[in-house]
């Protein structure tokens, strides 16, 4: 493994340094994988549990981690993942904070012989050899999931006037969700999306999103939106203008959060679409696989469902975990 050569090319240059080069080099250490983790931010409550997944997972599969936060900017992300080019870890793993811009860089790990997983978020790439496969949720079947359940709960009204929060925009997640949701009402006549602006995947960013979408669009009365953060943004901007929550706006959102889930149970939120972040475990099983030179799936996707105001367990939910 590239770790063995690596603490071999130090034991070698110890002994040389120490001269004793005639005694056989000391035991290599332990082979432990190295995976370098380039992770995108702290933007929210999924991503935090998401990163604490990652690292929690590694402990467990004696995976040796080293562990970057690029704060939500891509140039950063690319600086740590050349980091790990330079320290010659075993796997790269990271999730896209947006499609592209990705081409050079994974071309680099490649040519340094570095398998790359995406976890998470997709990309756009001119050579998809240049990653060994993905792990996520499928946003397309999300927005589905959103569209299915405003379509069976506005079954019965004349008109449905929708403002959409999105999230970071072009990042897999805010291309497809809205993707998925709006295909689903295509065709259909009384359903419009009025108004759509990105709040980053923000909290602070969905509270002045929705203010602003209130006010171009008093008559709104359905909110979708691309997470929970900036869904509580976004209700604490519904409450602010004397508006209730759930009834003169239902609303539908997107990752699952335990908060999400007790403003669920409130009747504040109509729809949870779940997104799960603890994708630790079979991440690491998955680069485990990579670096043992296996051939994995191309996508492998969480499995996932919906809360939404129709269940009958929603006391009954076991606590989220994020
Ligand atoms: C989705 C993930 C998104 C979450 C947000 O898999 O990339 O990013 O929905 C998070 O909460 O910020």
């Amino acid at each position: 493994m590239r770790r063995w050569r690596r603490v071999m090319a130090c034991s070698v240059l110890a002994l040389m340094l120490t001269g004793c080069a005639g005694q056989a080099p000391e035991q290599a250490e332990q082979e432990t994988l190295l995976l370098g983790f380039a992770q995108l931010g702290s933007e929210s409550g999924w991503r935090i549990g998401n990163s604490e997944s990652v690292k929690q997972a590694a402990e467990r599969a004696g995976v040796q981690l080293m562990f970057t936060n690029a704060q939500q900017s891509q140039e950063k992300q690319i600086k740590a993942i050349r980091s790990f080019i330079a320290y010659q870890v075993d796997v790269i793993a990271f999730p896209p904070i947006v499609e592209e811009g990705w081409d050079n860089v994974l071309a680099e790990a490649k040519a340094a012989g570095i398998p790359v997983l995406l976890v998470d978020r997709s990309i756009k790439i001119s050579d998809p050899g240049l990653y060994a496969g993905f792990i996520g949720s499928d946003f397309l079947e999300e927005g589905y999931k959103a569209a299915r359940f405003l379509l069976q709960k506005t079954e019965d009204w004349d008109e449905v006037r929708i403002v959409e929060i999105t999230g970071t925009v072009d990042s897999t997640p805010m291309v497809d969700r809205s993707r998925g949701f709006s295909e689903l009402l295509t065709g259909k006549e009384k359903y419009t999306i009025v108004g759509a602006i990105s709040g980053d995947f923000l909290r602070s960013k969905g509270k002045e999103c929705m203010r602003q979408l209130l006010k171009d669009y008093p008559d709104a009365n359905v909110l979708y939106s691309h997470n929970d953060a900036m869904t509580f943004g976004a209700i604490e901007a519904i409450e602010e203008a004397a508006l209730i929550p759930g009834k003169d706006i239902v609303i539908i959102t997107v990752d699952g959060e335990q908060e999400a889930i007790d403003l669920l149970i409130q009747g504040k939120i109509n729809c949870v679409v779940e997104c799960t972040p603890l994708i630790g475990d079979i991440v690491m099983d998955l680069v485990k696989k990579i670096a043992a030179g296996e051939t994995i799936p191309r996508i492998t996707y969480s499995i996932e469902r919906v809360f939404s105001e129709w269940d009958d367990d929603v006391m009954d939910i076991p606590a989220r975990g994020y």
